[in-house]
């Protein structure tokens, strides 16, 4: 018998070192078993296994690089048609790049490339450009190439990527600086009864108590025949100050303290800024406890009458801050579980360079986009593609709620970003301390910035088994052994958690989880639109609707879209003389965009598939992989039906999913400036659908993921991921001829009778060994060191100008 060092940990690493089936006949299972026979398949070798990978092909789709991002921005300042300003010295009345990014490959150049020994398709920049410069103020993509930039290269408005023929948008909020001004101006005529209602001052001074914010995106409005553009703001108590000193026991977590999102006031103000001379902008009405008053003398008569109902304050406390309260648990002083990695030895391999990662039968390339942060590109399973592309489109928060700013929000958070504020990972709490990090850089205000470590890869065990069967003989158990990679973007008051977790059954699942801080809406008469959870405070209702790419290809890119259906029938069979109420399976095609935009079935009746027809198996069935949803609301999307704060901005946020014939032209389904005027977006989801056939063509399934969000007290102080998350998987379906996860070593047979364990066979499958120094696991939180932020103009890489802070 072989002699192991076995090293018990609890929880996920726990290593049985006995017989922990269940007991059929005890008396006779408690004897010491006559034999044991250890089989390994074959011995298994560590040493082989290199976790450096070397990409088989470059990565086309990697983010532009540093130098490659300075000499866009070079190239478009020597451009002087383009009146260019360097972004630290641009004014509201300036042009200046607001973005640098790559334009992903068109995917025929791509697959021309990957699979047929085609060229390096031309590398192309995006460049976004705000242009103040003008009484109509708007912002446009263009095309920048080839790179490296040459004699050769251009630039180019970037029309054919939009569905409005135009990559201008016009921006009616180029004044930002000058709003900041109007808002404190506005508030100063009403300082005297903000003290009053609200104990506090909003000056625009350092010690101000309010922070004075609201609607996005900007409300359009019909006045006299004219359409005007109106802000409604509201004050926020900002978390820090005096009053964060509660009951003279906790104090917050000043100065780093966050929560302003649980502060509002209940006090709300409309602005007419139309146009870019303040000198025309007005006051155009209050709300206070939900009546409106259309001036600021009516709102001032009101307040000084004696019947003027003032409502509770909505003030911080210890309830804002995330540290701990409470009696501690029993048990929670000494340290949990953890997961470690044996060996030394990561099971997946890396080229870090390429971004390019293998593990097990999958491999794939990461990039990372300002936009949408980090997106995959060429999964391959068994050597086959089967997605080319999977990545966030867009992530709407539509608010609602009875004033004017809960009402008139809605959040499409590519405006502000996935990438610049997916920072840094924490080891031992973001991911195990053993995971493999990556660093990822975008490009913003002619700055790049990288940040350290903010996507993990990591092996784990969910702590359930792949698979598992016993009779009264034998057990067969096999290990569910998941490959994650994660990146978290905290937009704002949420922290999104993207995974993308690959399983040996040949699935992958995309999941989102939300945590950090909701905003949250003043209570007064809210009651039809959130729960009263806090004194003063409202658990601000809303949806969250997040929509994914995914561009499956399905041994080729000739794919059809096919619901496989399990029906209520009624048969009449010719050995019976009744007709029999059953159910049967129906396999219908979608196969024009008509069809195309799905809701999950009543019942979980129908099963999607992406199929290739043309290439059944050897049973006839076309090989195919389903798309499921597999955790939380997916599939979900707005309840708010035809929202006007998002007017043609939404079309892919009103069905579960969507499939579309593949286009070029057609990348994306929204566009980071939607928000800037979303009755005329860049991209209208809705112009993708126009009859096309989506038989045995390339198609594209766009799915929502997401939550009905009612926040309730136990969001207090921060949303929590386990109610908070939705997912969606895609796993093979006729695919192949068995579980794929049948390959893995992991996994053990146990032959028993009355008499014990008679035979214990193994497949390859490695114990863990040796000692583990727990020392060397901990996690240095002191490790934890931020973004590395480069100025590109003017640009001097040997003389970095660093800055620490994050950008929009
Ligand atoms: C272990 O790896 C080495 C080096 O790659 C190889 O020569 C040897 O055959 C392997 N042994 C087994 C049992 O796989
Ligand atoms: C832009 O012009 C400057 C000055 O003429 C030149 O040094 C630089 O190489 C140009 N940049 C590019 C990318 O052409
Ligand atoms: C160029 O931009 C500046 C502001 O940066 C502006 O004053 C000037 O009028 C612009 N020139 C042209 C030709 O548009
Ligand atoms: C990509 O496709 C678009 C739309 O067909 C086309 O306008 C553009 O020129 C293509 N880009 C390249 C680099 O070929
Ligand atoms: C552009 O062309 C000029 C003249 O032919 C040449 O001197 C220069 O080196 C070229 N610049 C680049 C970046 O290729
Ligand atoms: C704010 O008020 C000051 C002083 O009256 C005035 O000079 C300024 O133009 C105002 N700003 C705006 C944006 O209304
Ligand atoms: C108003 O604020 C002052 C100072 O900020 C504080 O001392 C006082 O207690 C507050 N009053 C109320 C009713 O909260
Ligand atoms: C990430 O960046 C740090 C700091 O520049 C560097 O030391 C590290 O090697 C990078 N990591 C990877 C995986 O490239
Ligand atoms: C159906 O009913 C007919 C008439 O009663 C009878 O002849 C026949 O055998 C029945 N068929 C079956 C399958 O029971
Ligand atoms: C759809 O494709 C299938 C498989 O290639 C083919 O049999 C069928 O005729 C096509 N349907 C139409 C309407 O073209
Ligand atoms: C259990 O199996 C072993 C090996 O086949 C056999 O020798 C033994 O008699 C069996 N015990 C019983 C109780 O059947
Ligand atoms: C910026 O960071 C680099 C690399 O860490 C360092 O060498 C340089 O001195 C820093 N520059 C400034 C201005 O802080
Ligand atoms: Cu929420």
């Amino acid at each position: 018998m072989l002699v192991r060092t076995i090293v018990v940990l609890s929880g996920l690493l726990s290593v049985a070192a006995g017989p922990h089936a269940r007991l059929r006949s005890p008396k006779k299972w408690a004897k010491k078993p006559a034999l044991i026979e250890v089989l390994t398949a074959s011995s298994s070798n560590s040493t082989a296994f290199n976790p450096v990978a070397v990409a088989p092909k470059t990565n086309i789709f990697i983010s532009l690089t540093d130098d490659e991002a300075a000499s866009v921005i070079s190239f478009l300042h020597n451009q002087t048609e383009l009146n260019l300003t360097a972004a630290a010295d641009a004014g509201d009345w300036d042009n200046a790049i607001e973005v640098v990014d790559l334009v992903p490959p068109n995917k025929t150049d791509a697959l021309n490339y990957l699979d047929n020994g085609g060229l390096v398709p031309g590398r192309f920049a995006l460049a976004r450009i705000a242009f103040g410069a003008s009484e109509e103020p708007w912002l446009q993509d263009f095309i920048v190439g080839p790179l490296p930039i040459s004699n050769a290269s251009k630039y180019a408005s970037l029309d054919w990527a939009t569905t409005s023929g135009s990559a201008k948008i016009r921006n009616y909020n180029a004044d930002e600086d000058l709003i900041t001004q109007w808002n404190f101006n506005v508030t100063a005529t009403v300082a005297d009864i903000v003290l009053d209602l609200l104990n506090g001052t909003a000056t625009g001074s350092d010690d101000d108590t309010f922070d004075i914010w609201g609607i996005d995106p900007l409300w359009m409005e019909e006045i006299d025949g004219e359409e005007r553009v109106i802000l409604w703001n509201t004050y926020w108590r900002f978390p820090s100050g005096e009053d964060a000193i509660f009951d003279g026991k906790f104090s917050l977590q000043s100065p780093f303290i966050a929560g302003e999102t649980l502060l509002p006031q209940g006090l709300f103000f409309k602005s007419d800024i139309t146009g870019r001379d303040p000198s025309k902008w007005g006051v155009l009405g209050w709300v206070y406890g939900g009546i409106f008053y259309s001036t600021t003398a009516e709102f001032r008569k009101a307040w000084s009458s004696p019947d003027f109902v003032k409502y509770e304050l909505n003030l911080p406390g210890s309830w804002i801050g995330s540290d701990r309260v409470g009696e501690p648990f029993p048990g929670d002083s000494t340290a949990p579980p953890v997961a470690v990695q044996p060996d030394a030895g990561q099971r997946f391999s890396v080229d870090d360079a390429q971004k390019y990662v293998e593990w097990m039968d999958f491999s794939f390339y990461i990039t990372f986009t300002r936009d949408t942060g980090m997106r995959l590109y060429d999964i391959k399973y068994k050597g086959e593609r089967i997605i080319y592309e999977l990545g966030l489109q867009e992530a709407i928060a539509h608010y609602a709620g009875n004033d004017p700013v809960q009402a008139g929000t809605a959040y499409m958070d590519t405006f502000y970003g996935f990438g610049p504020y997916a920072f840094e990972l924490v080891a031992g709490y973001d991911c195990p301390t053993y995971a493999h990090f990556l660093n990822s850089t975008f490009h913003a205000a002619e700055i790049s910035t990288t940040h350290r470590n903010n996507i993990c890869l990591f092996e784990s065990d969910p702590a359930y088994l792949m698979q598992r069967h016993s009779n009264s003989e034998y057990l067969a158990l096999t290990k569910n052994i998941v490959f994650t990679l994660r990146s978290v973007s905290t937009v704002g008051n949420y922290d999104y958690n993207f995974d993308y977790i690959f399983a040996m059954d040949g699935s992958i699942e995309t999941v989102v989880r939300a945590s950090g801080y909701i905003q949250s809406a003043y209570y007064a008469k809210n009651n039809d639109y959130g729960y009263h959870i806090h004194d003063g405070l409202s658990g601000s209702m809303h949806d969250h609707s997040l929509n994914w790419k995914v561009d499956l290809d399905i041994l080729g890119t000739d794919n059809t879209f096919v619901k496989h259906k399990i029906a209520p029938v009624n048969v009449k069979y010719p050995w019976s003389n009744q007709t029999r109420s059953t159910m049967q399976l129906q396999r219908v095609r979608v196969e024009n965009e008509d069809d195309a935009k799905l809701s999950w079935p009543r019942n979980n009746a129908d099963m999607f598939m992406v199929e290739n027809s043309d290439k059944p198996n050897e049973y006839g069935e076309p090989r195919a992989y389903r798309i499921a949803p597999s955790r939380g609301g997916a599939g979900m999307h707005l309840t708010i039906e035809n929202s006007p704060n998002l007017l043609k901005s939404q079309g892919f946020a009103k069905h579960a999913l969507y499939i579309t014939k593949q286009k070029d032209t057609e990348p994306r389904a929204a566009h980071a400036n939607n928000d800037y005027d979303p009755g005329h977006p860049l991209i209208d989801f809705d112009e993708f659908f126009n009859s096309e056939s989506l038989n045995q063509t390339d198609i594209v399934v766009w799915l929502n993921l997401g939550m009905h969000h009612v926040p309730h007290t136990g969001d207090l102080p921060n949303t929590v991921f386990t109610t908070a998350q939705s997912a969606f998987i895609i796993a093979p379906h006729n695919y192949l001829l068995n579980d794929a996860s049948r390959t893995t070593r992991q996994m053990v047979r146990i032959d028993y009778n009355s008499s014990g364990v008679q035979l214990v066979k193994e497949f390859g499958g490695k114990m863990p060994s040796g000692v583990i120094n727990m020392s060397t696991i901990q996690p240095d939180f002191y490790d934890y060191e931020g973004d590395i932020a480069t100025r590109k103009f003017p640009y001097d890489p040997l003389h970095p100008f660093n800055d620490t802070e994050s950008i929009v």
